[in-house]
């Protein structure tokens, strides 16, 4: 499997995050995007209910969080027992103004402990016009800052969740990525992004990994086993998907996403609906 230098690690583990990191070729890359918006055309309105978990949908996209040139890295920092807990895609539409406000993603989705890290696959070109992560580096190694819920409209995070003081946003740096390319960011680290002036969307593949010691503290919930064995049988551990948007399939979504609304959205909100 495809991992690290031990420089490498050590970056990871100074910095918080690890960036550009080659993953799929630029023909692969075209061809998984191609595969998302075949499957947002398809959705129409209900597009929005493919943004969490459509590992458990659809073939190609289990394939894609299962692949070695990803999961090889992310056990080079997290230990050879890996699970898959969330797929989320982040995409600003050219124009749209979009940004993500800078937060610790630690502080409110319930895993202990911070064992955990994000692989952001980057399916279209994410140079610095098109608002790429944005790191605090070491950030991670600090506390846990008061995040205020601004509920912005131009903001892509669920709550607008924002941390408005006690760090120096001018530490910030920018991780730009070819399409096909990844950065690995911790799960305390803070970080956001600003928005796409650019006429392409910036699509960017959001994949959250934990090692199999973390527990969800606030909701049962599910996982997939990417790497090495389960002793601890914290997470329900789904299978892949038998057939593209088979009826089992959509059943075990609706859970997940379900199970995964409880546990970021305290106030009660559910998911878009599926169909
Ligand atoms: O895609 C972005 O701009 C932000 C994504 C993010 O906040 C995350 O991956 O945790």
């Amino acid at each position: 499997m495809a991992s690290l230098s031990a420089e490498a690690v050590q970056a990871f583990h100074r910095d918080g995050f690890l960036s550009p990191i080659p993953v799929f070729s630029p023909d692969e890359a075209r061809a998984l995007r191609a595969a998302l918006e075949q499957a947002e055309n398809e959705a129409g309105p209900r597009a929005d209910a493919l943004r969490i978990d459509l590992h458990l949908l659809t073939r190609w996209a289990w394939d894609a969080v299962c692949d070695p040139r990803i999961v090889g890295p992310v056990t080079a920092v997290l230990g050879p027992d890996v699970l898959l807990w969330s797929l989320q895609w982040f995409i600003k539409e050219p124009g749209d103004g979009k940004i993500v406000s800078f937060h610790q993603d630690a502080t409110y989705w319930g895993l202990e402990p911070h064992d955990v890290v994000t692989a952001w696959v980057a399916l279209s070109d994410s140079g610095p016009e098109t608002g790429p992560m944005r790191f605090v580096p070491g950030s991670h190694r600090g506390p846990l800052f008061d995040h205020r819920e601004t509920y912005a409209a131009d903001n892509l995070l669920s709550r607008g969740q924002t941390i408005d003081a006690g760090f120096d946003e001018g530490r910030a740096v920018l991780a730009p990525l070819r399409a096909g390319e990844m950065s690995l960011h911790h799960v305390r680290l803070i970080h956001g992004s600003q928005p796409n002036t650019t006429a392409d969307r910036r699509i960017g593949m959001v994949i959250r990994y934990a090692a199999t010691r973390v527990r969800q503290t606030r909701v049962e919930d599910t996982a997939v086993l990417v790497a090495g064995q389960d002793g601890y049988g914290h997470f329900e551990l789904l299978p892949p998907p038998a057939v593209d948007m088979g009826d089992a399939e959509r059943e075990r979504h609706g859970y997940a996403v379900a199970q995964l609304y409880k546990a970021l959205m305290p106030e009660g909100r559910v998911p878009p609906p599926a169909r």
